[in-house]
């Protein structure tokens, strides 16, 4: 019985994290006529909020990304590489680049 009730506390938890930048409202405006595809890349700055180094999700509060559309906002990223959220803690100043892939944007640097 007490696997069951990890099982159902790990779901629980997974579920409150949003990796979709369209599911948090990430669009905006004139996006549309800004550029005629959406791009792959982005570039950003902010301040690190919460870091799970179990799912290797960090959480950024972010200031507008450069490359990709998107104004300032609080969100959740994965990281490509766990190995990646060593050296970050809480508060901590970031530079970062992410990756759009499989309608997820992936942290592909981060310092
Ligand atoms: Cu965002």
């Amino acid at each position: 019985m007490k696997s069951v009730l990890l099982i159902m506390l790990l779901a629980a938890a997974s579920a409150e994290i949003a990796f979709s930048h369209a599911d948090a409202g990430m669009k905006s405006p004139g996006a549309d006529q800004a550029l005629p595809t959406s791009p792959k890349t982005g570039k950003g700055a902010g301040v690190i909020q919460r870091i799970n180094l179990e799912k290797g999700v960090v959480t950024i509060k972010h200031g507008p990304l450069q490359g990709i559309v998107a104004p300032a906002m609080t969100m959740s990223f994965r990281v490509r590489d766990k190995a990646m959220l060593a050296n970050l803690q809480p508060l901590q100043k970031v530079d970062f680049e992410i990756s759009h892939e499989d309608g997820n944007y992936v942290i592909t640097k981060i310092k």
